[in-house]
């Protein structure tokens, strides 16, 4: 591989956020550091809890392995292992493997000199689950309110808290978190096609520089957002997406309690109609 040719350049040592030296080396094509070290401790903790959870269960069809949160009866306390405490080792464990794999992120971003737009992206994602098992159940006052570990376990869940609002479609914050998600989809299939169609020419024709698609969008719709703004664009849409999800289940009990479609009153209320 020629990247190989350059791992002196790449390679370096420092950039670490804790434990200096001590940690900042790699393993094979892998560097570890203080969060590869963490990370690795709290995946592996959190998977075997997964399996004695799965193996106390009645069944190891994988779709129907669950792992249950505690009951609402609990609160916000500890729960015994087996009536939800699993869940809240399996929980600590996923919550302190995402943080540590984002903070890895950072250290290689520091050795690189480059900007942190990728663990700041991870952030997000991290953000929405801390939101739906963490932030949520504190708000509502009860570890009960998270989420099932479990391919279809967690649907149900979905399913059952969203139906508990009547329609989810209704909540203005799910409504824009959609809109995001579909406009994300779009502008990712403009840029990877209008990418493919200038770089990945057919046999005997020429790779066609950037240019190229900047005129394909004037030519059409008389706009072109260049090419590191459709970047821009691009992480903006998909961070708004995920942003706008978790506030979109957050409000959902801590701050409204009622179905959503009844939220929209506050647009027949307004005196302009009288
Ligand atoms: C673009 C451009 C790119 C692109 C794309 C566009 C040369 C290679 C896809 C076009 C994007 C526009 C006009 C924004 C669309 C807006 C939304 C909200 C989807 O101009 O520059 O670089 O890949």
């Amino acid at each position: 591989m020629a990247m190989l040719n350059f791992e002196k350049k790449y390679r370096v040592r420092g950039g670490t956020l804790l434990g200096g030296d001590l940690f900042d080396f790699w393993v094979g094509p892998f560097y570890v550091g203080f969060f590869g070290v963490t990370t690795l401790i709290f995946s592996v903790l959190g998977t075997a809890m997964i399996v004695y959870g799965a193996a106390l269960g009645p069944t190891w069809n994988i779709w129907q392995i669950n792992i249950a949160p505690p009951d609402l009866k609990y609160g916000l306390a500890l729960a015994p292992l087996k009536e939800g405490g699993i869940w809240q080792i399996v929980t600590v464990a996923a919550t302190g493997a995402f943080v540590s794999w984002a903070l890895r992120e950072v250290e290689i971003c520091k050795k690189l000199g480059i900007g942190y737009h990728v663990p700041f992206a991870f952030a997000f994602a991290i953000l929405a689950y801390v939101t739906l098992v963490i932030i949520r159940p504190i708000l509502l006052g009860a570890w009960g309110h998270g989420f099932p570990y479990g391919i279809l376990s967690h649907l149900d869940w979905v399913s059952n808290t969203g139906y508990q609002y009547l329609h989810f479609h209704y909540n203005p914050a799910h409504m824009l978190a959609i809109s995001f998600f579909f406009g994300t989809a779009f502008a990712l299939s403009l840029h990877g096609g209008v990418i493919l169609s200038a770089a990945n020419p057919k046999p005997g024709e020429t790779v066609r520089p950037t240019e190229y698609e900047d005129w394909f969008f004037l030519d059409s719709i008389g706009y072109s957002i260049g090419t590191l703004g459709i970047h821009r664009l691009g992480l903006f849409l998909a961070l708004s997406a995920v942003f706008w999800s978790a506030v979109c289940i957050v409000i959902s009990g801590p701050f409204w309690t009622r179905g959503w479609p009844e939220w929209w009153n506050w647009w027949l209320n307004l005196p302009i109609w009288r």
